[in-house]
């Protein structure tokens, strides 16, 4: 089956917000921060705010990115990515079916899908996603409501030859073992904890970044 066009610039340093791992700073000073050191797409992941606090967060982190021309998406929410005009939205497979965010959303807003058995990324084929998002791939206590499957390096290599989409490893990835999950071929790796949670944010970019170069 063909491949879906690229709205993203691959390989991707891809950071998955979380303001309460963030160590009480602004989202907007980490996310800077990661940009600056080589973060190429920012994805605002929140469940605990309310929708009007959401949607200003939303806006300044747009705001920001947009001068450094990184694209934003939204995390479930379909319709804030829509009111906002985001990139796109990060959607899963408890969210609005990825056929209904396509057609509210648009042919060209990027929708990233997280698969987390392998039933569902070949369901996936199906779908003309932009990445799938496949996690998580080592546990990690920044996701804790999982189906107690975690993909592996051997998983990430399955995925690799059973899909065609763009794929972003997802899921207690870190400065240890970036490298080796780059090598599985996927397209990119999504973090959290190691970024948001880093004391010097920036570096750590950097150094997630060299692992593709
Ligand atoms: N989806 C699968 S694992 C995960 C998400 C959002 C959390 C990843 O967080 P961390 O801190 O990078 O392990
Ligand atoms: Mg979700």
């Amino acid at each position: 089956m063909k491949k879906v066009p690229d709205r993203l610039s691959y390989p991707l340093l891809y950071l998955v917000t979380d303001r309460d791992l963030s160590l009480g700073r602004p989202l907007l000073d980490v996310i800077t921060q990661a940009v600056e050191g080589g973060v190429n797409v920012v994805q605002i992941r929140d469940k605990n705010l309310g929708t009007r606090a959401f949607i200003e967060e939303a806006l300044t982190i747009q705001a920001f990115l947009k001068t450094k021309g990184i694209p934003l998406l939204i995390n479930d929410r379909v319709d804030v990515a829509l009111a906002i005009e985001a990139d796109g939205a990060h959607i899963g497979q408890g969210d609005m079916p990825y056929p209904l965010a396509r057609k509210l959303l648009g042919p060209q807003a990027i929708i990233g899908l997280s698969v987390d058995t392998y039933d569902e990324l070949l369901q996936a084929e199906d779908f003309d996603v932009d990445y799938l998002g496949i996690g998580p791939v080592f546990p990690t206590s920044t996701k804790t409501d999982h189906k107690g499957f975690f993909w592996g390096i051997e998983g990430l290599r399955w995925a690799r030859e059973h899909s065609r989409h763009r794929l972003i490893a997802i899921g207690g990835i870190n400065e240890t073992n970036a490298s080796d999950v780059a090598k599985t071929g996927v397209d990119g790796i999504a973090v959290v904890s190691a970024i948001v949670s880093a004391s010097n944010p920036k570096e750590v970019a950097i150094r997630l970044r060299r692992v593709f170069s």
